[in-house]
């Protein structure tokens, strides 16, 4: 090991400047591969470190070069006094000699810096050689998650979002509902928060979800092999909302220095869209801070290789580091959700109003533009649609998983363009037309419930995800067609009725994941399987919307019944967990705490007991996971890429 040969600078050859690498030369040879790859490093670190030295001389040294001290072995010694070779130094005596003793400092100065240099950077090599293999793997990996951060900052700062107006943003305040008995459950429902989010904080920081009896982190195939703190960012804008500003911040500040998109993880499009994306924007237009709003953006450019379908339709799921998507094995034959395709429009608007780029805008376009013009059995839209042929997948029809985003985005859509999206609304008043037709019948027992569609078959039997459409109703009675507001806001009662009684017909209180109307049943669950509750918000949310368009005190009281019913029975001194058997007295846990327990659930339970200035529903329209986020007044505004 002799560094000449790899200095070839002068011609001649520089004797080894590493004391003791002859013998080296011989250890090497018993080294390990990784071993030897590390000690070339170091040699090529400290060669490197002799160039450097030059290139970051001040640039009067660099007149000076190579006589570093190396000179000898480098150039051909100058003689500066030797007249002739430095015309200039002679012509005034007195000067010359003054100069001539200054560069002389300069030099020596110079001398002492780079032997200086030279012994350190030897001294660390040593050091280096010393330790042990798995002390330098160590090394090499906090140098590599450093340079990956700094990495990371770069790509942050390389994309510059212009700034656009910012939307009115009307009702970010206390929300204080006045009635001292509505404050004191709201403080219950916050301290429920405080528990969930320093739960995860103390056992599950970092990972997506969190297993509060395991206490330790829980994740879940729709977020892949990734740990990107789904929990961190689907709660930000309810510890917002809750005024706990000390958990926001410790949140934001994880964001920051450690949400990466560049991952080697399949995820499913539709989660990431509604409860990243989503809680990012949402954050972002609530506290205005900007890492949100660059963070949404990058995270959005990282799903978009999913529409690379011959049809544009996008893939269900997408490896975040490779783009390449496909769909899950047990959807219709590969096809891709309705509820997830279809559950993208109101993110994507923003992130084209936000970033300026009308790649997103055009994306869910094309998905509507598609739709529209295919044959809907019976008016239906079946849940199932093949990316590749553009044909509908199995006859099936749901307002409940894997339908029922898609209806509630189309409302959305226009109520969050300020209505002025009527093509969204017209598409939206069709759908429901169709359903009420076919899936929505009163049981003998008079409960009105929304069952599914299958090959021309109405099955009795509602999903605790449908619950979420008495919600959906009521907000969309006011701009219904013919006149047919009143009806609508009784169907959104109707159903908020029913979803109770599948709560109010159980041991817990709490309701099941599906129940039937079939054979002298009326909302209750027959199977095993249908018998778990795991925190979900879809009934609570029907109760919070029937709350602010009626103020009829019951949905208050029903949103206060379930709340005790998960403080009793779903809370751990790990957090919270979902429960296996609503209609057990002593249930089993399934020991998972879901993002959107923090995300929706109580969020929708604090703005049930808030004032209605609080995110008033004429400037802010929630996402799917009850994300808000403000109305675009498009009037005098064009989003780009819209006019094609
Ligand atoms: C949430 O992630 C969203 O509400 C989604 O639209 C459906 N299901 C869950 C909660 O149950």
């Amino acid at each position: 090991m002799t560094a000449p040969a790899l200095l070839p600078l002068s011609g001649r050859r520089i004797p080894s400047v590493v004391p003791g690498a002859s013998s080296l030369t011989h250890h090497r040879a018993t080294l390990r591969l990784s071993e030897k790859f590390i000690l070339l490093l170091i040699l090529s670190a400290f060669i490197t470190l002799c160039f450097g030295a030059f290139f970051f001389l001040p640039d009067s040294s660099k007149h000076k070069r190579f006589d570093l001290g190396l000179e000898d072995v480098l150039i051909p010694h100058v003689d500066p006094n030797i007249q002739g070779r430095h015309p200039g130094l002679a012509v005034i005596h007195g000067q010359g000699d003054h100069d001539e003793h200054r560069h002389r400092e300069e030099e020596e100065s110079l001398r002492r810096k780079i032997r200086a240099d030279h012994e350190q950077a030897l001294q660390e090599a040593k050091e280096k050689l010393r330790k042990t293999h798995q002390e330098l793997r160590a090394e090499i990996q906090t140098e590599k998650n450093r340079m990956a951060q700094d990495l990371h900052k770069k790509e942050a700062a390389a994309l510059p979002l212009s700034p656009v107006p910012m939307p009115r943003l009307v009702g970010i305040n206390d929300g204080d509902p006045g009635d001292p008995e509505m404050k004191e459950k709201r403080d219950k429902i916050r301290e429920m928060m405080k528990h969930a989010w320093d739960s995860y904080r103390q056992y599950g920081w970092g990972h997506n979800e969190l297993k509060p009896l395991a206490k330790k982190g829980h994740s879940t195939n729709i977020f892949g092999n990734s740990q990107m703190g789904a929990t961190i960012v689907d709660a930000l804008d309810t510890l917002y909302m809750m005024g706990l500003h000390d958990e926001f911040k410790d949140g934001q500040a994880w964001i920051e220095e450690n949400l990466d998109f560049s991952v080697n993880a399949e995820v499913s499009v539709f989660e990431v869209n509604i409860r990243f994306i989503g809680g990012l924007l949402a954050a972002y237009y609530l506290s205005g801070q900007e890492v949100f709003k660059v963070k949404a953006v990058q995270l959005a450019e990282k799903l978009l290789p999913a529409f690379n379908t011959p049809t544009g339709i996008p893939w269900a799921m997408v490896n975040l580091k490779s783009g390449v998507g496909r769909n899950w094995g047990w959807a219709s034959a590969g096809s891709s959700i309705l509820a997830e395709f279809g559950t993208l429009h109101m993110e994507f608007v923003h992130l084209t109003y936000l970033s300026g780029n009308p790649n997103y805008y055009q994306k869910v376009m094309h998905i509507r533009k598609l739709l529209a013009k295919l044959d809907r059995p019976n008016g239906l839209y079946p849940n199932y649609l093949n990316p590749r042929t553009g044909r509908w997948g199995q006859h099936h029809t749901s307002v409940g998983g894997l339908g029922d985003s898609f209806y509630e985005y189309l409302l959305k859509a226009w109520l969050m363009s300020d209505r002025t999206d009527t093509e969204a609304r017209k598409t939206y008043d069709d759908a429901i037309e169709a359903i009420e037709r076919h899936l929505i019948r009163k049981s003998s027992g008079g409960l009105t419930f929304i069952g599914e569609w299958k090959n021309g078959h109405l099955e009795r039997k509602m999903g605790h995800l449908t619950c979420f459409a008495g919600g959906m109703f009521a907000l969309g009675a006011d701009g219904s067609p013919n006149d047919k507001a009143g009806h609508y806001l009784q169907l959104g009662a109707e159903i908020a009725h029913t979803c109770h009684e599948s709560y109010d017909r159980t041991v817990l209180k709490l309701g099941p994941e599906a129940f039937k109307f079939d054979s002298g049943l009326e909302a209750v669950a027959v199977r095993q399987n249908e018998k778990y509750y795991i925190l979900r918000p879809e009934v609570i949310e029907t109760y919070w919307y029937m709350w602010r368009f009626t103020h009829d005190p019951k949905y208050r009281q029903w949103g206060w019944e379930a709340a005790e019913a998960i403080n009793k029975h779903c809370r751990v001194s790990g957090g919270f967990s979902g429960v296996k058997d609503v209609y057990s007295s002593s249930p089993a846990y399934d020991d998972v705490q879901q993002s959107f327990f923090l995300a929706e659930t109580l969020k929708y339970l604090y703005l049930l007991f808030s004032s209605d200035d609080l995110l008033p529903l004429d400037s802010w329209v929630f996402n799917t996971e009850a994300h808000p986020l403000p109305v675009l007044r498009l009037v005098n505004l064009t989003l780009p890429g819209s006019q094609q």
